[in-house]
């Protein structure tokens, strides 16, 4: 045991954990410690809102396979994470949240900046470090990097702020490495017997084979059975996009492609994912989950298995080491294996419907008009982004929209808002997969509702010298809900209708670069200058009003009025 201040064993605690950057804006409760991150080799990113740290944080887990970390000022500092937060505990980042609280002397007094911390993060932690004694703070710092990397998600460090001063004996904890098998023998026997029985096999790849670094288990695994490979909602990265049986993804605006394939499976086996109830919805008026088909189901956390889907076989494992103990049984089953009769008819199928969708993708894509129709901006963007990019989406109609036309040869280059949903998620994230991946280009897509939650983050990328990029679609409306309006709502608009001022603008006067463009023709030159110039740059597409199918047609109803007042605001 070595003897130190507090404040040094937290700080050779996150050095031993690898930290190299934290995201967040500075305040009295963390000073002691914020003071000595510089001489520890721990880069400080300060940002313009915490909420934007805690996504920076993400993006940067996301992007770098590593934990991400961010921290503030006790009370509203903390109170301002809360959404990021949820946002990677449905994301699966392991994010570490350090909550500097209140000193522990004056707890419960009613002083300045006092809230309990632990209940807010409750819900949307994987684990929660309270550190109630000076000689505790390493082991609870290592335990919060430990768990948020074997459990995928954000943990909670909450430090009374009285905790930072004070000297310790202690041994700074190293990090725990867990390596996960590939689930029960039996369960894998089972899984490999029903995919080499299968006539039409399809692979479900999701987040986990990018999480376990398993694309290439996954591409092995789908050419032993010619097997199409869909990608889960939102992890259109998951497998690559030029590989012959990739179909793109499932969801909301996903490939059509991809549905009428899986809805011709009689096995699916479900890769690393937790077949999230919104990603598997129907869409384009496809049902097209195969409710007869065996459901062979991986991962890693075992409460996922059956719990969304009816499954035929659960196997509790490592998306990766699954999919190469599956291939190992498979391969000495050679006669066996159904799909092998059948292959040319399939492949010919496949090859149908990806070129079918294709056409029509490319008929969607042909306005010319200005200001730009969306699909047609989505469609020029998707050729001109450079193929290292990542790529971060916003919750938005034209966002979701560009899921058709986000594709990817490499994991770890999508980072959508996922389950949570947040307006507001892609921008932070974006600068915070750049931190993590200087060298590849990263863009945000966002919608300009979304933009106004934002765009403060421009002050971050000048201020600190990361040059992240935002497209913003500019369509003067919060168009997804306007879209309710419309379908429901028999066009009133509340709140639905935005003024704005030019973003493009806005951002020159930051200091970033600000470009606007009107013209499909623009589009494609305006995307590779701002990837290119090593500037922090938001590129302002001009779009018209158009928008795509509705996210929640399935939770909503008619309006039914029962009052006179209110009679002419019933369903036409
Ligand atoms: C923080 C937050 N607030 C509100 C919503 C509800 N919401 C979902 S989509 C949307 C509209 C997004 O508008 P915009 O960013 O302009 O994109 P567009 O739909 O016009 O493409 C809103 C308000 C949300 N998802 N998140
Ligand atoms: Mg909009």
């Amino acid at each position: 045991m070595t003897r130190m201040s507090s404040s040094e064993a937290f700080v050779e605690t996150l050095v031993a954990h690898g930290v190299t950057h934290i995201f967040g804006i500075v305040g009295s409760a963390y000073m002691d410690a914020l003071d000595l991150f510089e001489p520890a080799g721990i880069r400080f990113i300060s940002v313009a809102h915490e909420q934007g740290a805690g996504h920076m944080a993400d993006g940067y887990s996301r992007a770098g396979n590593r934990q991400g970390v961010c921290i503030a000022q006790n009370g509203p500092g903390i109170t301002n994470f809360v959404t990021a937060v949820a946002a990677a505990y449905w994301a699966h980042s392991p994010v570490v949240v350090i909550t500097p609280e209140t000193g522990s002397s004056t707890m419960g007094l009613g002083g300045f900046q006092e809230t309990e911390q632990l209940p807010i993060f409750s819900k949307i932690t994987k684990f929660q470090g309270h550190v109630s004694r000076q000689d505790r703070i390493a082991e609870l710092t290592g335990r919060c990097f430990d768990l948020a990397a074997t459990e995928r998600g954000p943990t909670q460090l909450n430090i009374p702020r009285d905790m930072f001063y004070g000297e310790v004996d202690v041994t700074i904890p190293k990090p725990i490495r867990v390596e996960r098998g590939a689930g029960g023998e039996k369960s894998l026997d089972e899984a490999a017997k029903a995919l080499a029985g299968a006539k039409f096999p399809v692979i479900v790849a999701g987040g986990g084979v990018i999480m376990s670094d398993g694309q290439a288990e996954a591409i092995r695994l789908a050419e032993h059975l010619s097997a199409p490979v869909v990608t889960s909602y939102l992890h259109n990265d998951a497998f690559p996009a030029s590989h012959p049986l990739m179909c793109g993804p499932l969801g909301y605006q996903g490939s059509k492609a991809a549905m009428k394939l899986i809805a011709q499976a009689d096995v699916v086996l479900a890769l690393g994912t937790r077949l999230g109830p919104f990603g598997t919805l129907p869409q384009h008026g496809i049902d097209y989950w195969p409710r007869g088909a065996k459901i062979i189901q991986v991962d890693s956390d075992h409460r996922m298995l059956g719990l969304v889907k009816q499954i035929s076989t659960g196997v509790c494992g490592d998306a990766k080491a699954a999919a190469a103990a599956i291939l190992t049984r498979l391969e000495t089953m050679n006669e066996a294996i159904a799909a092998r009769g059948n292959k040319d008819a399939r492949l010919t199928e496949l090859k149908k419907q990806k070129d079918a969708w294709e056409a029509e993708l490319n008929a969607w894509g042909q306005a010319d008009g200005t200001p730009v129709a969306p699909r047609r901006a989505l469609r020029e963007l998707e050729k001109a982004m450079p193929k290292n990019a990542m790529v971060t989406t916003d919750i938005g109609n034209i966002c979701s929209v560009s899921n058709s036309y986000l594709r990817f040869e490499a994991p770890r280059s999508f980072f959508a808002a996922m389950s949570f949903g947040n307006c507001g998620y892609a921008f932070p994230t974006a600068i915070g997969a750049k931190v993590a991946a200087p060298d590849r280009p990263a863009v945000a897509y966002v919608g300009d509702g979304a933009w106004g939650m934002s765009l403060q983050e421009t002050l971050t990328c000048v201020r600190e010298n990361i040059p992240a990029v935002a497209v913003v679609f500019n369509n003067g409306q919060w168009g997804a809900e306007k879209k309710n309006q419309i379908d429901f709502y028999a066009d009133r608009y509340v709140g639905t209708n935005l003024k704005n001022p030019s973003f493009a603008a806005i951002a020159q006067s930051m200091g970033a670069e600000g470009i606007k463009v009107v013209h499909p023709g623009q589009i494609g030159d305006a995307l590779k200058k701002a990837t290119s110039s090593n500037r922090p740059t938001v590129l302002e597409i001009m779009v018209t009003q158009e928008l795509g199918d509705p996210f929640r047609r399935d939770a909503l109803k008619k309006p039914v009025r029962l009052l006179d007042k209110y009679k002419a605001y019933s369903a036409a």
